[in-house]
C-alpha cells in the first residue's frame, strides 16, 4: 500500500519503520528539513525490548519535511494518510498545509488522543474520509531516526459518524479491510471497529485521569497506584468524568475504573506522553483532554472542579 505518515515522532517512526519493513511504498513528512535529510540518508533504526535492531534501510521510506507537502503534490497518490501529531499541532497543520487540498479526496486516520480534532478536520477538509484511530502500542523516540518499540498494543481504527460525510457508508471497503491486513503483517494486531465513539470516551476519560497526573507528581503510570493519595485524586478525576458522561448520555462501556488501574499496571514503565512533553517543555495535550470533560460538562450542566483545576495546574507548567 502507498501509505503518507505525517509527523515524525515516536509514533510515526515506529509505523514508517515497520510497514515499510513490511513492504509498504511509505512516505514520511517531518516538521523539519533536518530530519527528513536524516531519515532519507540513514533510513529508520528500530530496536525492540528485547535488544534487536531492524535498520530500515534509506530506499525503503521517503522522508520531506511538511514544508513540500503542497510542492510534492499533497500526497497524491496514496491509498491512505495518517495523521500522527499530536492536538498541538493539528490546527496548525490542517490551515498551512493540508487546506488547499480539502476539496479533494483523500483517506485521513486520525491516531490522536482527546477530542475536537475530527470536527476540527472536518471543517477543513470537508471531502477527505476521516478515521479515528486508538493505538495502545508504546514507542519512544531515541532519535531523529530511531525509535524503540516499548511495548506491544493494539490498533483500532473506525469512522465516526459525525464525520462520515455525504456517502454515509455501513459497510467496510476494500481499502480499509487492506489497511489493516498491512498493519497485521507489519506487526501491528489492528482492527476495524463501529464502536469508535466508546472507545474514544473510554480513552478520554482514562488519559484525563492518567496523564496530567503523571506530569504533575513526574511519575511513571505505574507508580499512579503507589499511595491511596494519589489513587484518591485518581478517583476523583474519575467519578467527575462519569458523571458528565451519564448526563450526556455518552458510551463509554462498563468497567472504566478497572480498565485504567490495568492501564497503569501494563505500562507501569511508560512515560506517559503528557509527561514527556512537559519534560520537554512543550504545550501539552490536556486542553483536549481535561478540556474536553470541562466543556462536556459545561454543556451538560455538570460541575467539574477537579479537571477545571488540573487543567490550570498543566498549563501553568508550560508558560
Ligand atoms: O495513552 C497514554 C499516553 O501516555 O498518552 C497512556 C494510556 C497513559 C499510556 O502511557
Amino acid at each position: 500500500m502507498n501509505i503518507h505518515i505525517l509527523g515524525a515522532g515516536s509514533l510515526g517512526l515506529l509505523y514508517a519503520a515497520k510497514l515499510a519493513a513490511a513492504g509498504n511504498d511509505i512516505t514520511l513528512w517531518c516538521r523539519g528539513a533536518q530530519q527528513a535529510e536524516r531519515i532519507g540518508t540513514e533510513g529508520i533504526s528500530l530496536d525492540n525490548t528485547a535488544g534487536e535492531r531492524t535498520l530500515v534501510q534509506p530506499d525503503r521510506i521517503k522522508a520531506y519535511p511538511l514544508s513540500a507537502f503542497a510542492a510534492r503534490g499533497g500526497a497524491e497518490g496514496a491509498d491512505v494518510l495518517f495523521l500522527m501529531l499530536k492536538q498541538q499541532g493539528i490546527e496548525d497543520m490542517a490551515k498551512q498545509v493540508l487546506l488547499p487540498f480539502g476539496h479533494a479526496k483523500r483517506r485521513l486516520i486520525c491516531f490522536q488522543n482527546g477530542t475536537g480534532h475530527m470536527e476540527l478536520l472536518n471543517r477543513y477538509l470537508p471531502a477527505w474520509e476521516l478515521y479515528a484511530a486508538i493505538t495502545t502500542e508504546g514507542a519512544k523516540r531515541t532519535g531523529p531516526a530511531s525509535v524503540l518499540h516499548a511495548g506491544h498494543g493494539t490498533t483500532t481504527i473506525g469512522r465516526l459518524p459525525q464525520a462520515e460525510g455525504s456517502s454515509g457508508q455501513e459497510q467496510e471497503d476494500e481499502a480499509e479491510i487492506e489497511l489493516v491486513k498491512q498493519l497485521n503483517r507489519a506487526g501491528f494486531e489492528s482492527f476495524l471497529s463501529k464502536e469508535m465513539e466508546e472507545m474514544i470516551y473510554r480513552k478520554l476519560l482514562m488519559n484525563a485521569v492518567i496523564n496530567p497526573l503523571t506530569a504533575l507528581w513526574r511519575v511513571r503510570n505505574g507508580e499512579l497506584l503507589a499511595s491511596p493519595q494519589r489513587v484518591a485524586i485518581m478517583r476523583a478525576l474519575y467519578d467527575e468524568g462519569m458523571a458528565v458522561y451519564k448526563a450526556g448520555n455518552i458510551p463509554c462501556g462498563s468497567h472504566l475504573w478497572e480498565q485504567i488501574e490495568q492501564v497503569c499496571r501494563s505500562t507501569s514503565d511508560n512515560t506517559s506522553s503528557m509527561l514527556k512533553d512537559v519534560l520537554e517543555g512543550r504545550t501539552t495535550e490536556a486542553a483536549w483532554i481535561n478540556g474536553s470533560i470541562v466543556r462536556m460538562g459545561r454543556r451538560y450542566r455538570v460541575a467539574t472542579p477537579h479537571h477545571e483545576l488540573i487543567l490550570q495546574l498543566i498549563e501553568g507548567m508550560t508558560i
